[in-house]
């Protein structure tokens, strides 16, 4: 069969050919069948990390910004246009997706429904077009043994879902809206998607002054129930995923920030039934760093997957940029490593090129660069979870919980006249001598110098 792309197949170099990219384009962090034991679990560096192409960025995405239009040249493109409205063309584009994964050894891609096939007049002609193009990919999964990491729905795109799709005041659009997620379900099942993703990019409002905020939360609770419901009727068994973000489009997205989610999940008894897809660039519009995310959600046990991208510090809205700071990858990975991987979740590229970087190649490039930006950061982790570095810091840092009141204290014993009894009579400088340094510049010269003992030996 003739090449698609014309790009090579990427290996792994381990920085033995250099340090410029350009020259080497080869993986220098990312050796795939290198094996890693977390909690006496071991696989190959793949089956941990589990790298994902995002379809709507790497198949659809123009490249265009308020101000400008589409910068992209793809192979795929007839006269310089991706005719996104054409049945054969919607076709054509799954034969580049599995060559493209094929060249970077990447197993694993994830869909939008809409991200597929163009709309019918009806919801049931629009499900015709999908299930064409949903036909061919699970054919060419049979035939390559890629994976589907997950797929979702948009309740977004359209004009219909103006005002939500789940949340919308239009009763009709929650009809459509119900009854597209159905259909998504269907397919996640068909095609064994390792898990679903509901991520609510209108499901929020724009302004409180028109908006019935408690109905429209009972109503997207509702909602979630019905599709947990409907999964199970049919046997779907992939994680049932939360994507929190704080904003836009919407003004306030309700599903805002981790802590802001669970205790959604938790106010409607969903805990058990959704996890969370943890999104890099989403932490940083809700002021908190990725690792901030990731961590709260492990220990809630819902870290469920993550999407690996990153935004800008000065700019506020969503740029999903493709990971390149090996310092937040690093710490990123070591809340995966604590919580055992993503046994039905990965690290999936919700990331598009720059408007700039325009040319197929860069396409190869940014998952390259993404991929090993992670695989850097993962084997600097795992270094830090062998060596027990932090965890030994915070261990020491609470130890005067160990013991006597207060170890029964985390027992669940405690009153505030045992503590009375125990502190009254002690002196202010008693009590401050045993208030210890952090030594936060020290903790985090260590940590710089991980990552260079872990990295910096492979270009040697
Ligand atoms: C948008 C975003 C989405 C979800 C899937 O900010 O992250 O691409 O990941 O709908
Ligand atoms: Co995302």
């Amino acid at each position: 069969m003739t090449e698609l792309f014309d790009f090579p197949k990427v290996d792994y170099v381990g920085g033995k050919k250099g340090l410029d990219f350009l020259d080497t384009k080869g993986y220098n962090y990312y050796n795939p069948d290198e094996e890693f034991t977390i909690n006496g679990e071991t696989k190959p560096m793949k089956d941990w990390l589990k790298f994902s192409v995002a379809y709507w960025h790497t198949m659809d995405q123009r490249l265009v910004d308020p101000f400008g239009e589409g910068t992209a040249v793809r192979p795929w493109d007839v006269d310089g246009v991706d005719d996104m409205e054409d049945m054969d063309h919607a076709l054509a584009k799954v034969d580049y997706l599995f060559e493209f994964m094929d060249k970077l050894g990447l197993e694993y891609f994830a869909f939008h429904d809409r991200d597929l096939a163009p709309q019918g007049r009806t919801l049931a002609e629009t499900n015709a077009n999908l299930d064409k193009v949903v036909d061919k990919i699970e054919q060419k999964m049979k035939e390559t043994g890629k994976k589907l990491l997950w797929n979702t729905s948009s309740l977004f795109t359209d004009k219909r879902f103006l005002a939500g799709g789940a949340t919308t005041p239009f009763a009709d659009v929650f009809a459509y809206s119900a009854a597209q997620i159905k259909h998504s379900l269907e397919i996640a099942k068909r095609l064994g998607s390792q898990s679903y993703v509901f991520w609510g990019g209108r499901e929020g409002y724009e302004s409180l002054l028109n908006t019935d905020t408690k109905r429209e939360l009972d109503h997207i609770a509702a909602f979630f129930k019905m599709a947990r419901d409907y999964a199970k009727e049919i046997g779907y068994t992939g994680q049932l995923l939360l994507e929190p973000k704080p904003k836009e489009p919407t003004d306030h997205q309700y599903d805002t920030d981790v802590q802001t989610t669970i205790s959604f999940l938790q106010t409607y008894g969903l805990e058990k039934d959704f996890k969370l897809n943890i999104e890099g660039n989403h932490a940083y519009l809700a002021g908190h760093k990725y690792e901030h995310e990731a961590r709260f959600a492990r220990e809630a046990g819902l870290l469920g997957s993550l999407d690996a991208n990153m935004g800008d510090k000065q700019t506020g809205w969503d740029i999903d940029e493709f990971p390149n700071d090996i310092y937040e990858s690093s710490l990123v990975m070591y809340e995966f490593i604590l919580n055992g991987g993503l046994p039905k979740g990965g690290l999936n590229f919700d990331a598009k090129v720059r408007r700039a970087s325009f040319k197929p190649e860069d396409l190869f490039y940014a998952h390259m660069a993404g991929m090993d930006t992670y695989a850097a950061g993962f084997r600097v982790a795992m270094k830090m979870y062998e060596d027990g570095f932090l965890e030994k810091i915070k261990h020491d840092r609470y130890a005067s919980f160990d013991k006597g009141i207060f170890a029964d204290f985390e027992n669940g014993e405690g009153s505030l006249k045992t503590f009375e009894d125990y502190i009254l009579h002690k002196t202010n400088d008693e009590i401050f001598d045993k208030v210890e340094s952090q030594h936060l510049e020290a903790i985090k010269a260590t940590l710089n110098n991980y990552i260079y003992s872990v990295l910096g030996p492979t270009f040697n």
